[in-house]
């Protein structure tokens, strides 16, 4: 009988403590404790905002390492941010966490700029093949102003664009055909992200493009849904595409920018010193992350070679003949805020 009734106050402990556990976690998320109030603040433990952070890509991948630096800096400076890492689309595509941060079930990403389009329109401008010849004028306009106001512009749509980190130029891989001209691609069904710009500018080079998410691609590759994809080289290493294609072609068809971004919502119910920490940490994240991404880019199509494929450079004159197909697209989407942007950089970039 005493067991029973040690048993059943036990329950009733229990359950109280939940219950309180449950109001607890109801409180106002700011850490609210002030100086000179009755509890002293040593003793009262910090609470701690989850921000879940989700990816596409492999934990391999710079794009991690740079979400590891970003996790590491912000703990040096604050102590109220549990800062929680989610890859390989885990959390979902890039779209789909995109719509995370608006719907309050995630807090940070770092799509690619292509999709962000399906979101602000300006973004498109990003999109257009060959139009930064290289790393630095990438990062010239992407670190400016105009960068600066496309990352502004995302938060009417209650996502804080922080900086931009870096994908980098995509290339060409497929499984069968050793690519070295616009022509050899036709019939070549080639995976793109979800953007109509792709799209458009791979029906250009004569390829049967079709968008998918990123997470579904390996599969699509393996069971030739698709023959080829284009992807940056560190993205054709880490999420080793040489199992299931042979060939990469060095077509650099488009630099492709990252953007870290959090949630509206999340960066309004920081505090000023915590809002000050996630924009350092971003910085120093993305001073990293390009190097390494840069290095991976420069070194692994090496690897990519040991490991079975034929990766093809092309001359001067063959990317030109690519870069002359890409060029026909440019009309069609240029148009109203897009052709503005786009004047913009290139006029950037001309200087
Ligand atoms: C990962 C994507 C990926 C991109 C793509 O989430 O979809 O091909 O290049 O890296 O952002």
């Amino acid at each position: 009988m005493g067991g029973v009734l040690v048993k059943r106050s036990l329950a009733i402990l229990l359950t109280l403590m939940l219950v309180v556990g449950l109001f607890a976690g109801c409180t106002p998320k700011q850490q609210t404790t002030t100086e000179g109030g009755n509890t002293p603040a040593e003793t009262k433990p910090v609470e701690k905002r989850v921000m879940r952070i989700g990816i596409g890509l492999n934990e391999d991948h710079p794009q991690f390492k740079g979400l590891e630096k970003f996790k590491e800096e912000l703990n040096k400076k604050v102590d109220t941010i549990d800062v929680q890492l989610f890859a390989n689309s885990a959390l979902g595509d890039d779209r789909a966490m995109m719509e995370g941060l608006q719907l309050g079930t995630q807090e940070g990403t770092c799509p690619s700029t292509a999709p962000i389009g399906n979101f602000v329109e300006e973004f498109k401008v990003f999109d257009f093949p060959y139009l930064f010849p290289d790393e630095a004028s990438a990062d010239k306009v992407l670190d400016g102003e105009i960068g600066q106001e496309l990352l502004d512009s995302l938060s009417a749509k209650g996502m804080k664009g922080l900086v931009y980190w870096e994908n980098g130029f995509r290339n060409l891989t497929n499984r069968q055909v050793e690519v070295r001209k616009p022509e050899d691609m036709k019939g070549l069904k080639v995976r793109t992200m979800e953007n109509p710009i792709h799209l458009a500018a791979f029906r250009a080079f004569g390829a049967n493009p079709t968008p998918m998410a990123f997470g579904e691609l390996f599969t699509a590759l393996q069971q030739k849904t698709v023959d080829g994809q284009e992807n940056p080289i560190a993205t054709i290493y880490y999420n080793k595409f040489y199992e299931v294609q042979g060939y990469t072609t060095l077509t650099k068809h488009l630099y492709s920018p990252f953007v870290f971004m959090i949630s509206q919502k999340f960066w309004d119910e920081s505090t000023p010193e915590e809002q000050e920490a996630i924009m350092e940490a971003a910085k120093i994240a993305r001073d990293h992350e390009r190097q390494l991404n840069r290095e991976a880019n420069e070194t692994l199509s090496k690897e990519l070679e040991a490991n079975g494929m034929k990766v093809i450079e092309l001359t001067p004159e063959e990317q030109q003949a690519f870069q002359t197909k890409a060029q026909a697209i440019y009309g069609e989407f240029a148009q109203g805020k897009i052709a503005e942007y786009l004047d913009r950089v290139q006029k950037e970039l001309a200087k």
